[in-house]
């Protein structure tokens, strides 16, 4: 059977997103906070068909959503990479909501969508950009300490902005792209010696993102700039909204940002995310968590239709 998929294209501080617009189910039940790890099981070979080669490449980040069902209703929407599912995704949400507007799905005002790690609202603004109100982010353990063969020692803080993030105050080779790999390589490194000793975000749940940081190499006016590995091995083009989401809430936790206070995440490429957050409560375990505000803009890349045959997907399995 060939299938055929609508998509849309975008970039987002030059990290792509595709966003599909038919051709997956929509989640039964509870919806995709229930329903992910079920769709991701019955359909993860067309989903990965559709991000990596040839029809996409390993930066190439998937956003399946299905509209609201009823007005006022929120949509749904479940992100992906190279390699598996993401719980958030802020360019991601960024790119979708420039996707929509520029189908004419959705005009400027607010827009709820559910994600498999809670709901988020996106303001599409007049002028087209995009203010994200992510999930609740928090630290959930503060200098980590561990030796990197190779590497030395790196301290970081384990942080939640909708997904899992290592983040180090960086002093070594400086955060541009002429080192993106040994920034990888470094990365792939503090990633593997994390799992090597157990380290994990709550629960057990793995860390795969990892987030170098440093004010040194901002550019004046920005106030940090990264270099984030995602979970495939990818660098992120964009400054990323959970990685931000989730520095916001070391900065919170360390009393060095004030809520409302504006903070300028530049990426590795020099795109920017304007960071901000309101303070949150304290969860069951007492952990003190905060409500990150992203704010970003998309560009529409292409607009298409995407053909693959079933007898391909036996190449796409998820591990
Ligand atoms: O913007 O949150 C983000 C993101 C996650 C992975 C790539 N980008």
């Amino acid at each position: 059977m060939k299938r055929r998929l609508r998509f849309v294209d975008s970039h987002t501080g030059g990290e792509p997103t595709r966003v599909l617009l038919d051709g997956i189910p929509r989640p039964a039940h509870g919806g995709i906070g229930d329903g992910w790890r079920e769709l991701a099981a019955e359909h993860g070979a067309l989903l990965s068909a559709t991000v990596n080669e040839p029809r996409g490449s390993d930066i190439l980040v998937g956003a399946v959503y299905w509209p609201p069902l009823d007005a006022g209703a929120a949509g749904e929407v479940l992100f992906f990479n190279n390699v598996g599912l993401l719980g958030m995704c802020g360019h991601g949400t960024i790119g979708l909501l420039a996707s929509l507007a520029e189908l004419g799905q959705i005009a400027p005002g607010v827009h709820e969508l559910h994600t498999p790690v809670g709901t988020v609202r996106a303001q599409l603004r007049d002028d087209g950009e995009v203010v994200v109100d992510n999930v609740p982010a928090y630290r959930h353990r503060r200098g980590v300490a561990i030796d990197v063969a190779g590497h030395g020692r790196v301290v970081g803080d384990v942080a939640w902005g909708g997904n899992w993030f290592f983040i180090v105050e960086h002093d070594g080779d400086r955060l541009e792209l002429a080192h993106r790999e040994r920034l990888t390589e470094l990365c792939w490194a503090i990633r593997a010696e994390l799992r090597a000793r157990g380290i994990s975000g709550r629960d057990g749940a793995e860390i795969d993102h990892i987030e170098l940081s440093s004010a040194r190499d901002a550019t004046p006016g920005n106030d940090s700039r990264n270099f984030v590995l995602c979970p495939g091995k990818a660098y992120d083009r964009s400054p990323c909204g959970t990685g931000t989401s989730a520095r916001l809430a070391c900065l919170a936790a360390d009393g060095v940002l004030a809520p409302g206070q504006v903070w300028r995440q530049e990426s590795v490429t020099g795109s920017v995310f304007e960071g901000r957050f309101e303070p949150g409560g304290v969860d069951a375990a007492g952990v003190a968590w905060i409500r990150p505000r992203i704010t970003g803009r998309a560009q529409v890349t292409a607009v298409g239709e995407l053909y693959v045959d079933d007898a391909e997907l036996a190449a796409y399995r998820w591990s």
